[in-house]
């Protein structure tokens, strides 16, 4: 979960929009259901960047419910009391007083092969594998429901919801429906037919973060929306199939833009994997699209690999008043897969199939 640049990320991704943060929903504001007519006066044609004919183009995409902030507008998350963990289950260090920031320890950006920390973070894997899959089998509650579930599957197992409390973030998992890309905070908000989820497990055991999503379907969803799922899985395969020691990062971004040739989806350049061990967020940052950036995969890298993909061409992405919960610009629906892998002396494991 999380995109490797968390909080700076949040205002780089607001300032080039170039108007105010409340624009779309005040233009969007009775739009409950996907609604053409309505877009079309929200796109905008003189911007060289998007498409040609965005409301042909949104036309294209389905019909679902779009996810916008509550009105009146609540600024930030402080309202949001966080559930409590035991103490006697070891909390990461960002959740201590006076380091609310979220600074980690630098630690080693390799996991030593063959030994305790490779143990470790497997088994943290793996706790966060069979989080994602129990939270997938829960359709027709709400998202505040489903943060209760996990948060209490996680610590029941002596583990911490690295969510929790990080850069402020106020709740155990993040649930990200149709138009909101990423970092959705669970609400009272009761899923609905058609509706997909995405929803972002991460756990912190013995003292290693585990890392993994999967976008859900909530009973009968359209073909656009099944398809949209379906290219993200592949996407995500894509990346992974790539990956060795040798191998240079940037073939990742490579084959995840090659697998979506010709479809009509882009990948967000917005939101990054990153590498993960002790810190829940460290280099490598792991880019999506085809992309220059240098290095080379080492035996003991480990890192996730999450590509965000949305309907159409436009990326753009807005950031509602909470300051957490990234949604697509034109309401396009967006969906993530999220895989944990670890490079070895041959190849590459996926720790959290
Ligand atoms: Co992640």
């Amino acid at each position: 979960m999380f995109p490797a640049f968390a909080r700076h990320s949040r205002k780089h991704l607001v300032a080039p929009l170039g108007r105010s943060q409340s624009a779309p929903s005040r233009r969007l504001r009775r739009c409950t259901q996907y609604n053409a007519s309505a877009l079309r006066r929200h796109s905008s044609s003189s911007n060289p960047l998007k498409p040609n004919n965005p409301a042909a183009e949104l036309s294209t995409f389905g019909s679902y419910s779009v996810i916008l902030p509550p009105e009146p507008f609540v600024w930030g998350v402080s309202h949001i009391i966080p559930r409590s963990v035991p103490p006697g289950i070891p909390h990461p260090p960002y959740t201590q007083e006076g380091n609310e920031c979220g600074r980690e320890s630098p630690r080693g950006s390799q996991i030593k092969l063959g030994g305790r920390e490779e143990a470790r973070i497997r088994e943290a894997a793996q706790l966060a594998r069979s989080v994602r899959d129990f939270s997938g089998s829960m359709p027709g509650v709400t998202t505040h429901d489903i943060d209760e579930a996990v948060h209490d599957f996680i610590v029941a197992r002596g583990a911490y919801p690295s969510p929790l409390r990080y850069q402020g973030f106020p709740k155990s998992c993040c649930t990200s429906i149709n138009n909101v890309a990423a970092h959705g905070i669970p609400d009272s908000r009761p899923l609905e037919e058609g509706d997909i989820i995405n929803i972002d497990i991460t756990v912190y055991l013995n003292g290693y973060h585990g890392d993994t999503s999967q976008t859900y379907l909530v009973g009968n969803v359209n073909a656009q929306g099944r398809e949209l799922v379906e290219l993200t899985n592949e996407a995500l395969e894509a990346g992974i199939r790539v990956c060795g020691p040798g191998r240079p990062f940037k073939a990742i971004g490579g084959a995840i833009q090659g697998c979506l040739k010709g479809k009509n989806v882009c990948i967000s350049s917005a939101l990054t994997g990153h590498g993960i061990g002790t810190a829940f967020h460290k280099p490598p940052w792991i880019i999506h699209h085809r992309n220059d950036e240098p290095g080379v995969m080492q035996p003991g890298d480990c890192f996730t690999i999450e590509p965000c993909i949305i309907q159409g061409t436009d990326q753009s992405v807005w950031i509602f008043p909470d300051g957490w919960t990234i949604s697509t610009e034109n309401c396009a629906r967006s969906a993530q897969a999220e895989h944990m892998v670890l490079i070895t002396d041959q190849g590459y494991d996926v720790l959290t199939r």
